[in-house]
C-alpha cells in the first residue's frame, strides 16, 4: 500500500499538470486562428500528402512529401487564403507516430479521413473513426469527410461497390453516413499539368475543395464546441482531483489529532516527572541538611 506522503506527492504532481492544462485552455484565444484547420488523417500510404498537395495547388513541386513507403512522420502545415491544411503521419495502430497523428487531428476543425480504395474499411480504421466521431460530438456528421483515394486504379463498378460498403460500415459503426468522395490525385495532377479539363473533373478534387469551402462557416462552431468540451472535461477532472485532495487532507487531520493526543499525554507525563523530580530533590536536600 502506498504511504500517505507518496500519495500526496503524486497528487501535487497531477494537480500541477491539470492547472497547467487549465491555463493553456484559458489563455487559448479562439480568435487567434480564424481559419479552419483541415487535417488529412488515415492509414499509411493512403495518399494523404498527395491529396493535400493537390488541394493546395502544389502540382509540379510537392510541398507535402509523398512516397511509396511510410513517409510523413511529423505534422506539417500549409496555410491558404481560407484554410490551414495539416498533414499527419499515417496510422498503423502501434507506432509512436500515431500519437503525433492523434495530436494533429485534435487541432482539426475538419478531417479528411483518407482511405485507399482497395477494399472496405479495416477494423483499425473503424476504431480510429469511432474515436474521431466521439471527439467531434454533434458536428461529426458534417465535419468528417471520407475520401476514397486512388480511384484511377479501379473500375467505376468496383468504386461504387466499395463506396457503398464503406458507407454501410459507417452507418453500423458510427451511426451515420458521412460525406464520402472518391478522388484521384494522379488524374488531377496530370489534368492540371496537361490542361485536360476532363481529367481534372473526373479526379473530383475540385468537388472536394468546394465541399470544404461550404464548411467554412460551421467549422468555427466546431472549434468553439470542442474548446467548450475540453473545458468541461478539465473541470470534471479537477473535481475528482479536489475530492482526492480533501480525502488526503482528512487523513492528515486524523494523523494530526492523533499526534496532538500523544503530545498532550507526553506533556502530562513530563509535568508529573517534573513534580516528582522536584519532590525527590527536596527530599535529597532535606537529607543532606540532616546529615550536616
Ligand atoms: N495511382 C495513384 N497513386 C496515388 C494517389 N495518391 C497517392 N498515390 C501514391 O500513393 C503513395 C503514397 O502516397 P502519399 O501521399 O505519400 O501517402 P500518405 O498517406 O501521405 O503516406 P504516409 O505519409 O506514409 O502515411 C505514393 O506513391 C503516391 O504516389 C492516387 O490518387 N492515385
Ligand atoms: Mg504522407
Amino acid at each position: 500500500m502506498k504511504s500517505l506522503d507518496l500519495i500526496s506527492a503524486e497528487l501535487v504532481d497531477s494537480s500541477t499538470l491539470l492547472c497547467d492544462q487549465g491555463n493553456v485552455l484559458l489563455n487559448h484565444k479562439l480568435k487567434d486562428s480564424t481559419k479552419p484547420v483541415v487535417a488529412a488523417w488515415g492509414l499509411m500510404n493512403a495518399g494523404k500528402s498527395y491529396l493535400l498537395n493537390m488541394l493546395t495547388q502544389h502540382i509540379e513541386n510537392e510541398y507535402f512529401k509523398t512516397n511509396d513507403f511510410r513517409e510523413t512522420a511529423e505534422i506539417k502545415k500549409f496555410e491558404t487564403e481560407d484554410f490551414i491544411f495539416l498533414d499527419t503521419p499515417g496510422l498503423d495502430a502501434c507506432a509512436k507516430d500515431d500519437l503525433t497523428a492523434i495530436d494533429g487531428v485534435g487541432k482539426a476543425d475538419i478531417v479528411l479521413f483518407v482511405h485507399q480504395l482497395q477494399g472496405e474499411l479495416e477494423a483499425i480504421e473503424i476504431e480510429f473513426l469511432q474515436n474521431l466521431v466521439n471527439s467531434f460530438g454533434e458536428h461529426a456528421s458534417d465535419n468528417i469527410i471520407i475520401v476514397l483515394s486512388k480511384v484511377d486504379k479501379e473500375s467505376n463498378d468496383k468504386i461504387e461497390v466499395i463506396k457503398q460498403k464503406v458507407l454501410d460500415q459507417c452507418e453500423i459503426y458510427i451511426g451515420f453516413e458521412p460525406q464520402c468522395m472518391a478522388v484521384s490525385n494522379t488524374f488531377y495532377k496530370k489534368g492540371a499539368e496537361k490542361n485536360i479539363q476532363g481529367l481534372m473533373k473526373s479526379s473530383n478534387i475540385d468537388v472536394l475543395h468546394n465541399t470544404l469551402e461550404s464548411l467554412l462557416e460551421s467549422a468555427n462552431d466546431v472549434r468553439i464546441e470542442r474548446h467548450l468540451q475540453e473545458k468541461q472535461q478539465l473541470i470534471k477532472k479537477l473535481k475528482v482531483e479536489q475530492k482526492s485532495i480533501e480525502h488526503v487532507l482528512e487523513q492528515y487531520n486524523v494523523k494530526a489529532s492523533e499526534l496532538n493526543g500523544y503530545a498532550k499525554s507526553f506533556n502530562k507525563d513530563i509535568t508529573e516527572l517534573k513534580v516528582f523530580m522536584k519532590k525527590l530533590s527536596k527530599e535529597y536536600y532535606d537529607l543532606e541538611l540532616q546529615r550536616d
